[in-house]
């Protein structure tokens, strides 16, 4: 009897292949309106800064989807998964990967976003191209919307504090304030009741939990240029009050709403929070990203291979 066969639609944010691809994918962020010069100078700007103009997600992306193929397949020996790529702001585009599983006879399909937190304008997104492509198409899609507290990603992330605080020394924990961040977003998400800010307070409660620390808060990251306001307090906010207010001179960020390096951790926090802290005299030091760390994938598969089984 041949296997049951299930396509898995894996989403993530995109990025340009190079800098001269950066106008196309700003535009495309900003729903078909082109950014201004300076807006684009800024932006190609951090991507320079970020090692000569790299674009490490991409790579970043491809391997964590082929990692997660391996683990579904390795896991479950008696069906046969297949991973697409799906991405929101790039090729190929969260249709295009529906499109390619229709292509290939995928009758049963999963759809997952490279982002453990739900929130109607992230992840909800993403969801909602996905299941319209498939409506069109006539596959049949589950959905995970989120994983902010399975097992293993706590554990990964848990992992990632307690052996980053060893670089600061002989420094006692009780001195180190740690400070967990996600991508901030409009404010206006707290009239809707959305789960973001929620989903990413209870991750942290978990981890601190887990790591046993007491001396942490909450700090949001890469809020845009839109004119109106976005969840606050920013991580450059944060660390002046930190630094002023509870005179704190050792910082751990853990930034939880992402799980791949990227411009939003490689520049916002490596240069741009880092500059910070150094003029405020912080030693501010950052947990590595998840990238395809095994406890990620195997998170990624259970929540994956649950979608499965509902059906
Ligand atoms: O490395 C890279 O090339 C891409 C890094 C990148 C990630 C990412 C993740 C999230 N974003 C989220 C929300 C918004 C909203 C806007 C917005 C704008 C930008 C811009 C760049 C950018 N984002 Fe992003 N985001 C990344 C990069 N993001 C570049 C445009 C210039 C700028 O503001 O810096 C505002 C536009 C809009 O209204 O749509 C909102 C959220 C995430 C985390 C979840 C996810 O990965 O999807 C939420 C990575």
């Amino acid at each position: 009897m041949s296997k049951q066969r299930i396509g898995v639609l894996v989403m993530s944010y995109g990025t340009p292949e190079s800098l001269d691809q950066v106008e196309a994918y700003y535009t495309h962020i900003r729903r078909g309106h082109p950014p201004t010069p300076e807006q684009l100078k800024d932006l190609t700007d951090r991507y320079e800064a970020i090692v000569g103009g790299f674009f490490p997600l991409r790579e970043n992306t491809n391997k964590q989807v082929q990692a997660l193929e391996d683990r579904l397949n390795a896991d479950h020996p008696d069906i046969s998964f297949t991973c697409y790529q799906g991405l929101k702001h790039a090729v190929p585009y969260i249709e295009d990967g529906v499109e390619q599983m229709v292509k290939d006879g995928i009758e049963q399909a999963v759809g997952v976003v490279l982002a453990p937190h739900y929130s109607t304008m992230s992840v909800g997104g993403y969801i909602k191209r996905a299941q319209d492509k498939a409506a069109e198409s006539g596959l049949q899609i589950n959905f995970v919307k989120s994983y902010h507290l399975h097992p293993q990603l706590l554990e990964a992330l848990s992992q990632r504090i307690t052996d980053t605080l060893t670089r600061f020394g002989d420094t006692s924990r009780d001195e180190v304030r740690i400070v967990f961040t996600a991508h901030s977003l409009p404010e206006k998400i707290l009239e809707m009741k959305d789960p973001y800010p929620e989903q990413l307070l209870e991750t942290s409660r978990a981890i601190a939990a887990q790591t046993g620390i007491s001396n942490w808060q909450f700090g949001w990251q890469s809020a845009g240029q839109t004119g109106t306001p976005w969840l606050g307090p920013d991580i450059l906010d944060v660390l002046q009050t930190i630094s002023s207010e509870k005179q704190f001179k050792h910082v751990l960020v853990c930034p939880i709403g992402f799980v791949s390096d990227h411009l939003e951790v490689l520049y916002d926090l490596d240069i741009e929070a880092q500059k910070t802290a150094r003029e405020l005299g912080i030693h501010l030091e950052r947990t590595p990203s998840l990238n395809t760390d095994p406890l990620y994938m195997g998170a990624l598969s259970d929540v994956v291979y649950a979608q499965c089984e509902r059906k």
